[in-house]
């Protein structure tokens, strides 16, 4: 059957591409690298995932959950969400742990909604499992190694409806504070979103500037939090950048978008008939950072 996969593989693939960038097998089951748009045969690591980080600024990975996997994030999501909108403020006091925040909005359309849950796998044993799951670590380790520290851990809703749900275009760096923690940012930290529902431009996905993880911190956003300001392209011409270059990073339930500290992106409303829910996971090498909760030490998990 491999061997039918790989025959598959250099059919489909000019060889020379496959020389440069390699077809490896052995890989975890179900993690497969695609370019956006490209699926490879299960167990294939099809292309370079790597490789496209570093020159795109980001780079997206198929199918790395299954659906059954993917229905049971999905349920533990939604319990999160009834226990977030039930709390009236931005930062209750019951949460479970203190760097569980849930930031709740009034939505002119859609009533109260949850727009972020910090660190909810503190609250539910399917996240915790989640963020340190051995696919995390083979589509991180090359980038990143194999002793990783974590950052960020957020779910990220957009009720299907909902208007109060736009990201306005920031690089993540903005969010590093203190500055001096994180050593060589540009290449110790990789965001992480995993997707839950049909991620599309029309329900709002994440839109992105490739190559802008080379152009340093652009200031975008101002002082604002980018939870509050819309999506508009006017705020890319303005720093110099052609809006025409943005991508929709379009995902199906179970793929793994990442992205880098300095990369350009931002997000629209949810125009689709459901909601578009994220879980969103930020790793950065243990050497290069003092901050962080353990993810991954020498490539062993280390739970919460
Ligand atoms: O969830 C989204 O659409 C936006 C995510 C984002 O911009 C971020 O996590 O920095």
């Amino acid at each position: 059957m491999l061997i039918l996969y790989l025959v598959e593989a250099l059919l489909r693939d000019p060889l020379h591409e496959l020389g440069n960038r390699g077809v490896y097998l052995g890989v975890p089951r179900g993690v497969q690298s695609g370019s956006d748009g490209n699926r490879a045969a299960p167990g294939v690591f099809r292309r370079d995932h790597a490789g496209r980080f570093r020159e795109q600024g980001y780079t997206i990975v198929r199918s790395v959950f299954t659906p059954g996997e993917v229905d049971e994030l999905a349920a533990a999501i939604d319990r999160i969400y009834a226990r977030a909108i039930g709390h009236k403020d931005d930062t209750p006091k019951d949460p479970g742990h203190p760097d569980v925040r849930f930031r709740t909005v009034e939505d002119p359309r859609s009533g109260r909604i949850c727009r972020i849950a910090t660190w909810p796998a503190y609250l539910d044993p399917v996240l915790a499992r989640v963020r340190i799951d051995r696919r995390m670590l083979a589509i991180l380790e090359p980038l990143i190694g194999p002793s990783l520290k974590q950052i960020t851990s957020q779910l990220h809703w957009k009720p299907a409806g909902a208007e109060r749900v736009e990201f306005g275009f920031h690089q993540d760096i903005r969010f590093r504070r203190p500055l001096a923690a994180y050593r060589n940012a540009e290449r110790s930290f990789v965001q992480t979103a995993i997707a839950v529902d049909p991620h599309r431009r029309e329900s709002g996905a994440i839109r992105l500037y490739p190559k802008s993880h080379r152009l340093g911190d652009l200031g975008l956003g101002g002082e604002g939090p980018v939870l509050d300001q819309a999506l508009t392209e006017k705020d890319l011409a303005k720093r110099g950048l052609d809006p025409s270059a943005l991508v929709d990073i379009e995902l199906d339930p179970g793929d793994v978008a990442l992205w880098g500290l300095f990369t350009v992106h931002g997000s629209g409303v949810n125009r689709a008939d459901h909601d578009r829910r994220v879980y969103i996971n930020g790793y950065v090498t243990a050497a290069d950072c003092d901050l962080g909760t353990w993810a991954f030490r020498d490539g062993r998990p280390c739970p919460l």
